[in-house]
């Protein structure tokens, strides 16, 4: 059997033209961990082809059976192919955050669709099709467990390519509830681990020193994390993560992360304003303290990829400017900010919807980098306009001096990853475009422009940071 696995090109994430060059670009441990799922009965040839390396030529796809990777912003990249092939009579699998969000949807352009993780169901998928049994639809089991996995097949993909291929994660899914997080509501609020020493094993055999996890949230529970940084330790490895900002409220977790060798955190700060943290159900995000937690962070050696989204209900038209202006005071590392995004099936999405303030479904336009709803105190012109000055302000030469000057954390490092978004920060309307796509969607939805957004060096998507279980305020109120 002939097995080949896709993670379709985006917007941003793309072989040309994109804001991913080799220097940010990591290798994807969604196709090398589902390649190592595959049953060995099955004696399959598999294949990796991701499109932000170089494109796939669908017409010429040697496989029995595709599998593709699909996030809403590139779902109709992922459609098209999806087509193509099966208009060739190749078998195709859509699995990942947007068919879990849109099973139905996804299909459509489908011969079978796995909703949620896909530990126990892509072997069971693929023994399905081998015996000629394939199933329309298969459904992840309360019963997931991470433990006495195969690890990722890193092997399969060229390390050449990418700026590292040291990636891994130790859980999945995030005990929080962040009301526009694709999280909970795709896989659920309760939080799978793998077995600590067998995350170690893995980094150990790979020989990893300085490595990413893509966890969306490593202290989602505090135990587990202090378990896993002890083990760490004896490594002395550097590692990037991501968490929320509770890490800083629990002085043991943080030091000892700092022991563990944490080097960098991406954290959701999303707002200064608690009545929109509040509003999206993230109120333990407490922006009164938030310049001490990143001096806190400094003193433990830790650079801080802060971010920030813009469109909350709270957000009046001065947001922009005042959360800039916090983030070069403050002296953040990384600022990085991204326009909300009601993504599908999300909390947020059905609320803005019984509102009537959803723009369009353009999946493409759905990045966290353009406007696809209507803000409440301001046009949507507003907020793309005022999202793309909060980053040239912050970017600034200027601005950057002044933040790494009182940082002084990795200065080197800092500083190239700065310089890297200043270029994106000052070039966004030449690195967002959608007139690549084939399929010829319209390249903005109504109120929306074209805006990119820099890449993270570290990595990470905005808006993935986005949790909180604050009262919600009334809908209205404001921080202007
Ligand atoms: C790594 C990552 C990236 C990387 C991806 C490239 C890379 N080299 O890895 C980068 C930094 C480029 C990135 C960028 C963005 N990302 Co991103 N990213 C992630 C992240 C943190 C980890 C994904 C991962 O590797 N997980 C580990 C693997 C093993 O798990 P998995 O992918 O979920 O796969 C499992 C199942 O889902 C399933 N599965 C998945 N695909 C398939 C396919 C088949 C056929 C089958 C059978 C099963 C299956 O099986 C796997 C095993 O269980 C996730 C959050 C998260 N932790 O899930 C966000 C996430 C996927 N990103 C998200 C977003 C929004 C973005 C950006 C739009 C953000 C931005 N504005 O910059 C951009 C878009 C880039 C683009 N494509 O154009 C959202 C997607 C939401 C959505 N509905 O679209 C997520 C879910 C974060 C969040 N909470 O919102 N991202
Ligand atoms: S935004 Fe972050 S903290 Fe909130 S639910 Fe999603 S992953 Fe968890």
């Amino acid at each position: 059997m002939r097995i080949a696995l896709v993670s379709p090109k985006g917007p941003l994430y793309r072989h040309r033209g994109g804001i991913f060059p080799r220097s940010l670009r990591y290798a994807p441990l969604t196709l090398t961990t589902l390649a190592a799922y595959v049953p060995p009965e099955l004696q399959a040839r598999v294949e990796l082809h991701d499109e932000g390396i170089a494109d796939l030529e669908p017409d010429r796809l040697d496989a029995d059976l595709v599998g593709i990777t699909l996030i809403t912003g590139n779902a109709p990249r992922a459609y098209e192919l999806a087509d193509r092939l099966r208009a060739r009579g190749k078998t195709v699998v859509l699995g990942g955050p947007h068919p879990t969000l849109l099973p139905d949807e996804a299909a459509g352009h489908a011969d079978a669709v796995v909703v949620g993780y896909a530990e126990q169901t892509w072997p069971e998928l693929l023994r399905d099709f081998s015996a000629g049994r394939l199933r329309r639809r298969y459904l992840q089991g309360p019963d997931l467990s991470l433990a006495g996995l195969p690890v990722p097949r890193r092997d399969l993909l060229d390390r050449r390519r990418y700026m590292t291929s040291a990636v891994f994660e130790a859980t999945r899914s995030c005990a929080h509830d962040c009301e526009f997080c694709v999280a909970p509501t795709a896989w659920g609020r309760k939080q799978y681990q793998k077995p600590v020493e067998e995350v170690v094993a893995d980094i150990r055999q790979f020989g990893a020193r300085k490595l990413l996890f893509v966890d969306l949230n490593l202290v989602s529970d505090p135990r587990y994390a202090a378990r896993l940084f002890e083990a760490l330790i004896p490594l002395k490895v550097r590692w990037y993560g991501l968490a929320t900002t509770l890490i800083a409220l629990e002085r043991d977790l943080l030091e000892l992360a700092a022991r563990s060798g944490c080097a960098g955190l991406l954290m959701g700060l999303e707002s200064l304003c608690e009545a929109s943290l509040g509003q999206t159900r993230k109120g333990f995000n407490d922006p009164e303290r938030y310049r001490e937690m990143v001096a806190d962070l400094h003193r433990h050696g830790i650079s801080l990829m802060g971010c920030f989204a813009f469109g909350l209900d709270g957000d009046t038209p001065d947001v922009f400017e005042k959360t800039a202006r916090f983030a070069i005071e403050a002296a953040i590392d990384l600022p990085r900010f991204a326009i909300v995004t009601p993504f599908p099936a999300t909390p947020l999405h059905r609320r803005l919807e019984a509102e009537g303030r959803i723009l369009h479904r353009n999946w493409e336009l759905y990045d966290a980098q353009h406007v696809v709803f209507r803000p409440l105190h301001m046009t949507p012109e507003e907020l793309q306009q005022g999202h793309e000055r909060a980053w040239k302000q912050t970017y600034s030469f200027g601005a950057i001096a002044s933040r790494l000057w009182r940082a002084r954390v990795a200065p080197q490092v800092s500083l190239a990853a700065n310089l890297g978004y200043r270029f994106y920060a000052r070039n966004l309307h030449r690195f967002y475009t959608c007139d690549w796509f084939l399929g010829g969607a319209e390249p903005l939805g109504a109120g929306a422009s074209v805006v990119a957004a820099p890449a993270p060096s570290v990595e990470v998507p905005a808006g993935v940071h986005l949790a909180g279980a604050g009262e919600p305020r009334g809908r209205g109120a404001t921080c202007g």
